[in-house]
C-alpha cells in the first residue's frame, strides 16, 4: 500500500466510523473541518508532517470518489457506520442499480432482503462492474443483484445520492431484486 492509500483509508476510518476517537466535531451531513483533522492525524508520529495539500493529493489520486473537501471541510461520501445517522441528499435513482455479493448472501437476501447491516445505508453500485468490485471484497466470485430502483422509486422507497457511482437506501425489500444470472 502507498502511503497515500494508508491516508485514505484511515481517514475513511476516522470519518465513517471513529470521529470521536480522533476528536472531531461532525455535522449532521458528515462534514469535519480540515484544519481539526490535519491537527488530530498530526499527533500520530507517522502523520505528523501531513499537509492539506497531501489530503488534496490523496483524494485527487483516488480510484475512487471516497472524501471531499468544500470550505475548508471534508467528508467522506459514503460508508458511515457511527450511530449519529449522516443524513445524505434524496434523489430520484437511474432505473436500474446493482449490489455485488457474497453467494453466501443470496438466500437471505432473497428472503428478507438489503440491509445496511454494519453501515447506515445499503449501498448500490451504477454498473455491473463497480457490484463486481464491491462483490469482490467478500467473495471470490460474487453474484451481481440487479435492484428494480425504478419501481422501488415509483413505490416511495428513499433513495440518496453518494458519489458518483455509489448510490444509497435505507433498506432494499426483495421484490425489487433479481440475481444475475
Ligand atoms: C450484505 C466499499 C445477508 C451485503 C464498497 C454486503 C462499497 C446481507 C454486506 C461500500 C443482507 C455488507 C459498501 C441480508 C445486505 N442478508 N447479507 N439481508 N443485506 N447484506 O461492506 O455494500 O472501498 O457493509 O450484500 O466499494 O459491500 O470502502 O457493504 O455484502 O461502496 O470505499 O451485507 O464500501 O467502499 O457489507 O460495501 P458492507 P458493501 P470503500
Amino acid at each position: 500500500m502507498t502511503k497515500l492509500e494508508e491516508l485514505s483509508k484511515e481517514i475513511s476510518y476516522a470519518l465513517r466510523h471513529e470521529p470521536d476517537k480522533y476528536q472531531l466535531e461532525m455535522n449532521n451531513e458528515g462534514w469535519v473541518l480540515l484544519e481539526q483533522l490535519l491537527n488530530s492525524f498530526r499527533k500520530n508520529t507517522k502523520w505528523k508532517n501531513i499537509t492539506e495539500e497531501d489530503i488534496y493529493d490523496m483524494i485527487e489520486k483516488s480510484e475512487k470518489k471516497r472524501h471531499e473537501i468544500v470550505d475548508g471541510k471534508i467528508r467522506a461520501f459514503y460508508g458511515h457506520s457511527i450511530s449519529k445517522k449522516i443524513e445524505k441528499e434524496e434523489s430520484e435513482p437511474p432505473v436500474v442499480l446493482y449490489h455485488g455479493t457474497a453467494r453466501h448472501s443470496w438466500e437471505s437476501i432473497k428472503k428478507v432482503g438489503l440491509h445496511p447491516q454494519k453501515r447506515q445505508y445499503v449501498h448500490l453500485s451504477m454498473d455491473v462492474e463497480t457490484a463486481k468490485k464491491v462483490g469482490l471484497r467478500h467473495d471470490d466470485e460474487p453474484y451481481i443483484l440487479i435492484i428494480d430502483s425504478k419501481m422501488a422509486w415509483d413505490d416511495g422507497i428513499k433513495f440518496y445520492i453518494g458519489n458518483d457511482k455509489v448510490w444509497l437506501a435505507d433498506s432494499i425489500p426483495s421484490k425489487y431484486i433479481k440475481k444475475m444470472d
